[in-house]
């Protein structure tokens, strides 16, 4: 029987016409590849030496160590560290980048960027300890980067990262510190993995595993600088009604795809597009330059300007096949290199634009801050030259989009509970968690994945936890499944949320202004903007003075694929949540891995993960645990 490709009716329009282009997309090449490596899918593959590839046979009476000696167990566990070391390698890099951005703001050789968000710097200064009294605001943001980049600096094992030790709940530390995890730098931790998990180094599961959770707590950390201090550059995200999925490629428009992860590059484009819209319109486009995202970039544009939404990551590709998508602009992180071969195929200029991220096939141009309007200026003069070559003959845009209300960072989250409660905002949510009108919380983050159809999983979940009031929260292409099929809307509240819930988000929504209800799942941003919700629980936490894993807090990640989901997932384990994954992670061929990852770890962080690749039964799984953190609270 073959599987349903996607749920999204926009990418089953175009699939039929990709394949009459004789276009090869991300489904296709998945079934080219079945049947799947067995060994790989169970992470019992050691490719760390070339004496192997080794593989450990898990059921038979195969090899039960690898031809250094390793077993299933030791393979395993470096297998997954790696991936995490990888996952918070990409994350991290991109807090950097952004950090430095800031101290060349404070230094004031940016000229294409500011401090958007004063406020913001200021209370990211206050969170860091720093003193602001008498400052200007470039003193206070050199200040901040400096301790940003201390992250990536601090030689002292001892000290841990000061964006880590500034967000957690003091005994959340405190039982971080007492399993040596807390991490100290996070470019030090990130070697530290590579370098114990080389041929004839760490061979100890546990120990393994421990260094894993410190490298995903270094990510947590990378992930927290990235998406305060561009808040800080860019603007705080506030609520704002804007579309998602491919019908927000307009037919007569230059339409320019912003695909990646760091808003550094498209937030300038997006500024430079309004200059040069008058261009766009001389060259026959009557509707402009409409720009649209893609995956993390797209979410970072959409929750901070309302850009629309165009795909999330499986649907990528089938953006160029609509024929009216003049450039794709990518940075870094989940772009697929089939882009460039598809944007020939039609009139796309596909532009990379950082120096270590290239495609073969597509343009770059080479960002750079310091040059960052003028590649703007070169980008989007790309895109309109290459509207001129569109073959409208050839244009397809599925006419299908939805109405999306995004932009819930904390602080409009906190703005929104304090329309009901000026001197205690948190007291209503408090309150309504505690009486049931809302059980509990849950984060829906990550991917999509081929194993996966498209969405279903993320959507079928979300309607079973807002049947049973529970409030979610979502960030990455989880956000973007969401936005795409009409679950960041007032009405999905008023359809799908049982009935306390619904009372909850409509009393907020309504004295917020919004003249209904909240949407039914609030938009916190890209995969970095997990940390938005940390800071929401940690808050709830310190205000009960409890700890984060006795709080009836729940993560999901039904539809993950990328390492960057595993690192994530593993912090957010090692925080004390509850994480479920929905597609079998690569990790069951070490039954001592599995049981550390899924049963010991609840002994040892309060967090644990929980795999169901059925999406209703892990609605089910996790209410279930939801009910059991409320017990353990009396509530
Ligand atoms: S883009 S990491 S597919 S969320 Fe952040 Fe989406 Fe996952 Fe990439």
């Amino acid at each position: 029987m073959t599987m349903k490709l996607t749920t999204d009716p926009s990418a089953a329009t175009l699939l039929p016409i990709a394949k009459k282009e004789g276009i090869s997309t991300v489904w296709d090449r998945h079934r080219a590849m079945q049947p799947q490596c067995g060994f790989g899918q169970l992470g019992v593959c050691c490719r760390i030496c070339w004496k192997g590839p080794c593989r450990i046979d898990p059921f038979g009476d195969g090899p039960q160590r690898g031809i250094c000696g390793a077993d299933a167990d030791t393979i395993v566990a470096r297998n997954v560290i790696r991936m995490i070391a990888a996952g918070a390698a990409g994350h991290s890099e991109h807090g950097r980048h952004v950090a430095l951005a800031l101290q060349g703001v404070a230094e004031g050789r940016l000229p294409a960027y500011q401090i958007r968000d004063e406020a913001k710097l200021r209370a990211v200064a206050a969170k860091l300890d720093i003193c602001t009294e008498g400052q200007d605001i470039a003193a206070i943001a050199a200040a901040v980067a400096k301790a940003t980049l201390e992250d990536f600096q601090n030689q002292d094992h001892d000290a841990p990262c000061n964006w880590i030790e500034a967000t957690l709940t003091k005994k959340r530390l405190e039982r971080l510190q007492a399993l040596h995890v807390l991490p100290h730098n996070i470019d030090a931790v990130i070697t530290q993995i590579m370098g114990r998990t080389l041929v004839g180094c760490d061979a100890d599961p546990v120990n393994l595993i421990l260094g894993g959770i410190k490298g995903a707590l270094a990510d947590f950390d990378g992930m927290c600088l990235a998406t305060e201090l561009s808040d800080a550059l860019f603007g705080t995200p506030s609520p704002v009604i804007t579309a998602a999925n491919l019908g927000v490629i307009k037919p007569d428009a230059v339409n320019i795809a912003v695909h990646g992860h760091n808003p550094l590059l498209s937030e300038v484009v997006c500024e430079v597009a309004g200059q040069m819209d008058e261009e766009a319109r001389k060259a026959g486009a009557k509707d402009g330059i409409n720009i649209v995202g893609i995956c993390c970039t797209g979410n970072e544009v959409m929750v901070r300007h309302g850009i629309p939404l165009a795909a999330n990551y499986l649907s990528q590709e089938l953006a160029l096949v609509t024929g009216a998508v003049d450039a794709m602009v990518v940075d870094v992180q989940c772009i697929m290199p089939s882009v460039s071969e598809i944007g020939a195929c039609f009139h796309t200029a596909v532009i990379t634009t950082m120096a270590e991220n290239k495609i073969p096939g597509a343009t770059h141009v080479d960002f750079k801050e310091e040059t960052a309007l003028e590649n703007a200026r070169r980008i989007v003069a790309t895109a309109i030259e290459a509207y001129k070559r569109r073959d409208p003959r050839r244009v397809n845009i599925p006419d299908f989009k939805q109405t999306a209300i995004v932009g819930f960072g904390v602080e409009s989250v906190v703005g929104a509970l304090a329309t009901l409660n000026a001197e205690d905002p948190l007291q209503p949510l408090i309150e309504n968690i505690a009486n049931g009108n809302i059980r509990g919380i849950a984060l829906f983050a990550g991917c999509n994945s081929t194993q996966v159809a498209q969405d279903s999983s993320f959507v079928t979940m979300a309607k079973k936890l807002a049947a049973n009031n529970v409030l979610m929260l979502a960030t990455g292409c989880g956000a973007g499944s969401f936005a795409k099929h009409g679950l960041m809307t007032q009405e999905a509240t008023l359809e799908y949320a049982g009935d306390s819930l619904k009372a909850v988000l409509t009393a907020i929504g309504t004295s917020a202004g919004l003249n209904g209800p909240l949407p039914l799942v609030l938009h916190m941003g890209s995969c970095v903007d997990n940390s938005r919700a940390v800071q929401v629980a940690v808050a709830v936490a310190d205000k009960l003075g409890v700890d984060l894993d006795q709080l009836p807090l729940v993560a999901s990640a039904p539809e993950a694929m990328s390492e960057k989901a595993v690192a994530i997932g593993t912090w957010s384990v090692a925080l004390g949540i509850p994480t479920h994954l929905g597609t079998m992670p690569q990790v069951t061929g070490s039954a001592k891995v599995t049981e550390l990852l899924t049963q010991t770890a609840k002994d040892l962080l309060g967090g644990y993960f929980l795999v169901e690749l059925d999406p209703a039964l892990a609605a089910d799984k996790l209410l279930e645990v939801i009910e059991e953190r409320r017990k353990g609270l009396g509530i």
